[in-house]
């Protein structure tokens, strides 16, 4: 299904006086939007294909109607989304839950909808059918030979697939560990795992980047062999320029300082982007800002000051990835919800006072540097996000539009109450 323009207009124009109103104030608020729309119209979130069915939890599944149960599927149903807000203009594929048979056909498709392919994921944390040997013990780090051969070749077999269709860089998230005391050799696990991605790092076109993602726990419960931040950098520094670390938001154990983890890894050069959701507990993967948008302001205010200072691009030079889905909501308008408090927490970010926060540091003024971050944040900056959107085509309100358009009884009618999507 394709959005027609004229629905998005018929909209925008029921909602056009409010929101002038709204923006108008905002402006004269902060005398800055100009140049923050600017940045916001450059900045695009890439989507998981493997959110757009509803997710499950090891306790089921309660799939949704009309779930795109194609690659093709899967790539409309981000062209929506990027109708809706123009700010989703690049989809993330995991293989194999989404193969592209003939990458000529798909790649046309998604330039129809204005997208591009942003990271290719792996998976060597499932065992797929007629597969040789498990992954139960493991895949890279994996004491038998032959198992980290098969699970490299899976990752070139990944990158092939994505020179085809376009896409820059490869995602490595390990399920590989051990969850018992004395099962694991972890000198040796390590040291196995890095030969793994240097075959796999020697595989990348020069213009390629990989991202060696990092995750506390689960599935493995007593070690995870890129369990945080510190053994990805050590990784992504003995592969190469090349090698970068992924920060997944819900990856850390509990209350750790991200903002903090993202400051220095992009000091270091070796930030390479971001899967984003949110958590209270775990890898919860719910919806971005929905449980602690401070937090992700947080982040943003680092990222922004640290691209900034090294004069790095901030639409182009990281890669800004959502990792989330769950069981409850449409997974469209979660995807929604998610690009937009991504793009609220960017602009906010945008608002602080650099030169006045800098100063209150150096004068260890506490009081003031809190007041300069929290008077950002505290701004309601969403007809900012809204007017970048209606600026370059997309609807004022997208879940409004979503709802009234009828869109989810559209795709039902396409696929049936019945179809369900590939994924977890
Ligand atoms: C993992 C990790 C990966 C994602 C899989 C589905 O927890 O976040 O990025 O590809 O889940
Ligand atoms: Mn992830
Ligand atoms: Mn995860």
């Amino acid at each position: 299904m394709i959005l027609d323009k004229n629905i998005i207009a018929g909209h925008n124009e029921k909602e056009l006086a409010k929101h002038q109103q709204q923006f108008n104030f905002l402006s004269e608020q902060t005398g800055q939007a100009a140049a923050i729309l600017e940045k916001l119209k450059a900045f695009q979130v890439a989507i998981p294909s493997w959110a757009l069915g509803t997710g499950g939890t090891r306790f089921g599944r309660f799939a949704g109607a009309g779930e795109p149960a194609t690659l093709e599927q899967k790539i409309e149903d981000v062209g929506l989304l990027h109708a809706l807000n123009q700010s989703s203009g690049a989809i993330s594929l995991h293989i194999p839950w989404d193969i592209p048979t003939n990458a000529t056909a798909i790649k046309e498709l998604a330039a129809q909808h204005g997208l591009q392919f942003d990271a290719m994921n792996s998976n060597t944390f499932q065992d797929q059918p007629n597969q040789a040997h498990s992954y139960k013990f493991g895949s890279l780090q994996h004491t038998d030979k032959a198992v980290r051969k098969q699970a490299i070749e899976h990752n070139i077999e990944v990158i092939n697939h994505g020179v085809n269709l376009g896409s820059k860089s490869l995602t490595v998230w390990l399920s590989d560990g051990s969850s018992f005391p004395g099962q694991l050799n972890f000198r040796k696990a390590f040291q196995r795992t890095l030969e793994s991605l240097q075959e796999i790092y020697a595989a990348l076109p020069a213009d390629w980047k990989i991202f060696v993602e990092y995750k506390a726990f689960e599935p493995n419960f007593y070690s995870m062999t890129v369990g945080d931040w510190g053994q990805s950098l050590l990784f992504a520094n003995k592969l190469g320029d090349k090698a970068y670390t992924l920060v997944d938001l819900g990856h850390h154990l509990p209350n750790a300082n991200i903002e903090q983890i993202v400051a220095l890894l992009l000091n270091e050069g070796k930030l390479g982007g971001f899967h984003f959701n949110d958590s209270k507990y775990g890898d919860d993967d719910l919806t971005v800002g929905s449980i602690n948008p401070y937090q992700l302001f947080l982040i943003f205010n680092e990222l922004v000051e640290g691209l900034d200072a090294k004069g790095l691009n901030h639409a182009t030079d990281l890669g800004w990835m959502i990792d989330a889905s769950h069981n409850i909501k449409d997974p469209l308008e979660d995807l929604l919800q998610s690009v937009e408090a991504i793009q609220v927490a960017y602009a906010q970010s945008l608002l602080v006072d650099r030169a006045a926060l800098e100063a209150a540091q150096g004068n260890n003024d506490v009081a003031l540097a809190q007041e300069i971050l929290q008077q950002a944040y505290r701004t309601d900056v969403r007809p900012l996000v809204a007017e970048a959107r209606l600026q370059l085509g997309g609807a004022l309100s997208p879940i409004k539009l979503f709802r009234e358009g009828k869109v989810r009884a559209a795709l039902i009618g396409e696929r049936g109450e019945k179809s369900v999507a590939t994924g977890l």
